[in-house]
């Protein structure tokens, strides 16, 4: 027998609802909850509302075989896997509330024996306030941060790690670290995730699991900040900063991240803050990396206002909106940002060219913007700035290019 028979995944977006089809896949039957009408009726048809590679088909065939259903309301299940977003507020502290309100979902439908995971990317503390929520929600069950092992519920964290574009891989590959509010939480949250984890399960506490999390994207950030730094060095004392790199990297010890137009997506531009947020004094080469990364658009944007002053009609070619390489995702996106700064400001005409999505979004609503494409770009612009390492533009090689001024953020050119 599964030691769980039925799964309830909150929150059906880019990493619940891959989890629920992996788990669905392994004969688990899975009910995915989302507030979003639109999701649900799209995946109850077999069909997925996010870009992700063999996404749809796993979830054609989850749905087809019955064993994956979608709703708007919660139902009792073994298992709760909350993966809701956890944004940050206008002042950069974190917001909780999707948690909050996935928990006031689920809370009626709980009882005896149940395990609530907590998915979501969060400040340290928050498993343990999740289950002060639950006690307030559920009075006549016994909490773990209170009971200790005597609870009536199971809560842990266990952070989702996997990389956009090879989610379905990393989800099943990936070591995973587990953390519960008890040794006893964090075992069955062991269990759960041994039905569909080949890596290694790595046991620990629920405040250790949230903040390994937070180290891992600051970690990255921290060196991103350092290429970008470097990015900016090297534009002032004249020197190729991607020929700098590959050779500094040729270094046993050295192993520097690439610079680009700035960090973006919802993790490593937003993780770092929940640090900050909860140790400020401390966290100082945290906050200075992400200062350093947001300050990045901004640089680049007065690069490309520099190009077109030379210009009497300056005709700026954008190449890429997404916030990386082959994905169509364009939360966040410092290319995106970027590319609406200089529609805003009236810099040129604008042509943009981004492969992975077939409609302008709604930020770039109300600008004279069109998607264009690369052919059509390359023929009319006189300045070109490549914002993504998108496969289509790794293809370009310097002499379609000789008669424009480049400004290449992602490399491409070496
Ligand atoms: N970037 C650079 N230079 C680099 C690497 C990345 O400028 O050398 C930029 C990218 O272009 C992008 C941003 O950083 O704008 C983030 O991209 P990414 O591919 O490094 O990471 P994400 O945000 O897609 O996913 C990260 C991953 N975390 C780590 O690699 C430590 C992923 O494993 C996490 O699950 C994910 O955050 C998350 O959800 O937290």
């Amino acid at each position: 027998m599964l030691p769980f028979n039925r799964v309830s995944v909150i929150g059906l977006g880019y990493i619940g609802l891959p989890t629920a089809a992996v788990i669905a896949s392994r004969g688990v039957e899975v009910l995915g909850v989302d507030v979003s009408e639109h999701a649900v009726n799209t995946i109850n048809q077999g069909k997925v509302h996010i870009v992700e590679p063999d996404l749809d088909m796993l979830v054609q065939a989850a749905v087809t075989t019955g064993k994956l259903k979608a709703s708007l309301s919660p139902e009792p299940a073994d298992a709760f896997m909350i993966a809701v977003p956890t944004p940050f507020k206008e002042n950069k502290s974190p917001d909780l509330s999707y948690i909050k309100a996935a928990l006031e979902t689920i809370a009626p439908v709980l009882v005896k024996g149940n395990l609530i995971v907590l998915e979501s990317t969060s400040p340290v503390g928050t498993t343990e306030q999740i289950s002060q929520w639950l006690a307030e929600l559920r009075p006549d069950l016994k909490l773990p941060h209170t009971e200790g092992e005597q609870a009536d519920l199971f809560v842990a964290h266990c952070p989702e790690r996997v990389l956009p574009g090879r989610v379905l891989q990393e989800l099943v590959s990936n070591d995973r670290i587990i953390g519960g509010i008890t040794p006893r939480c964090a075992e069955r949250a062991i269990e759960l995730y041994q039905l569909f984890v080949r890596g290694e399960c790595l046991r620990t506490t629920a405040r250790t699991a949230e903040m390994a999390k937070l180290t891992e994207n600051a970690f990255r950030d921290v060196n991103i900040a350092f290429a970008n730094e470097l990015s900016v060095i090297c534009d002032t004392l004249k020197i190729n900063v991607w020929e700098l790199i590959k050779l500094a990297n040729r270094h046993p010890r050295v192993n520097i991240l690439s610079p680009g137009p700035g960090v973006g997506g919802h993790c490593i531009a937003v993780d770092p803050w929940f640090i900050v947020d909860s140790a400020p004094e401390q966290a100082q080469i945290i906050r200075k990396a992400r200062e350093i990364n947001d300050n990045k658009p901004l640089y680049v944007i007065e690069k490309i206002r520099q190009a077109a002053d030379q210009f009497k009609k300056p005709v700026i070619a954008c190449l890429g909106l997404a916030f990386k390489a082959d994905i169509d995702d364009l939360r966040e996106s410092p290319a995106l940002d970027i590319a609406k700064k200089l529609l805003s400001e009236n810099i040129g005409e604008i042509l943009l060219v981004e492969p992975n999505i077939k409609q302008l979004p709604a930020k770039l609503a109300g600008y004279k913007a069109e998607l264009t494409t690369l052919n059509q770009a390359l023929e009319k612009a006189n300045i070109l700035v490549v914002l993504v390492d998108h496969k289509q533009f790794k293809t370009l090689q310097p002499a379609d290019v000789t008669t424009k001024v480049v400004i290449d953020t992602r490399g491409i050119f070496g």
